[in-house]
């Protein structure tokens, strides 16, 4: 039996082809990772669906408990322009744990950011600013335990009850995704997507406009290369993922055909919201007198 990966969708050889999670009706052996937000975030993506995700930069696990009661499809953690810390993703994943799945997008392409990541308790890791295979290999190998990759074993999560049991889960849900958001990962955007065990673009939008010299007015030039992103994902087999600035920006990139898109961002959200509450200084003087 082949456990199910987005990357199962496609031609090649999925890399978590053969790996079938541990038995979960044993009442004994209870999932370690966050099992039911897992399943859920990958049957969507196997499916199709469009995935709505809550981004969030401002490193505030109370902003995020505030979110995750709409319950979003997923939630972003921005660990390399938002403000987390270590403890911050690990005690933000304990609060959402099986509740909502969790992604974290890495500090950078290193080993050490994707393992943070992991060990805290995400289900899948994004890994920015990727231009090659060479780097997009390397990212999968990083969050993908032996004989599939090289990610280290530890953390306080996955220690805390049955590493054994979370070393097979991880094998089989962990998902990964690079983004593409650069002049040179669009020459080489083929081949990115060619590597095995990705399971996910995502195209960064304001990186990539300001990469190719389209910012702050985009031409048709840039619209057709985030259309190029798609259609190389989807004859990869791969869902392709898109940042969105709002709700609006996302259903329309989702008619378009994107898998994934961004419908709130914490810090358009709170902005807004403090915009919105400023005006009660203009009430006017029909106030009583004091
Ligand atoms: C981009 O738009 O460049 C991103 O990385 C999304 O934050
Ligand atoms: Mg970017």
């Amino acid at each position: 039996m082949i456990a199910w990966s987005p990357s199962c969708t496609r031609p090649r050889q999925a890399i978590s082809a053969g790996i079938t999670p541990p038995n979960k009706t044993n009442n004994r052996e209870t999932p370690v990772m966050s099992d039911i937000a897992a399943d859920q975030l990958r049957s969507h993506l196997k499916a199709g669906e469009p995935v709505e995700l809550f981004w969030f930069s401002t490193g505030s696990p109370a902003l995020v408990e505030i979110a995750a009661a709409a319950k979003p499809q997923a939630i972003m953690l921005d660990a390399q322009h938002g403000l987390w810390t270590r403890e911050g993703l690990e005690w933000t994943a304990g609060q959402l744990e099986g509740r909502v799945p969790l992604l974290i997008r890495t500090t950078d392409l290193g080993a050490p950011a994707v393992t943070s990541a992991l060990d805290a308790g995400a289900i899948g890791v994004l890994a920015p600013m990727v231009e090659t295979a060479d780097q997009a290999l390397a990212f999968v190998a990083a969050a993908r335990f032996a004989p599939e990759g090289r990610r280290s074993g530890g953390g306080i999560r996955p220690l805390k009850s049955d590493f054994a049991r979370y070393y097979m889960e991880s094998r089989a849900q962990t998902v990964v995704g690079v983004m593409i958001e650069t002049r040179a990962a669009l020459e080489n955007v083929e081949q990115i997507a060619a590597v095995p065990g990705l399971d996910f673009l995502f195209i960064g939008t304001g990186d990539l406009a300001l990469s190719m010299g389209e910012f702050p007015v985009p031409s048709p030039a840039y619209e057709a290369a985030l259309t190029h992103v798609r259609e190389v994902a989807a004859a990869a087999g791969l869902p392709c993922g898109i940042f969105t600035g709002d709700e609006v920006d996302a259903r329309r990139r989702i008619k378009e055909g994107f898998s994934i898109a961004v419908s709130a961002n914490d810090i358009s959200v709170v902005a807004k919201g403090f915009a919105t509450a400023a005006p009660l200084r203009d009430t006017g003087p029909d106030r009583p007198a004091a």
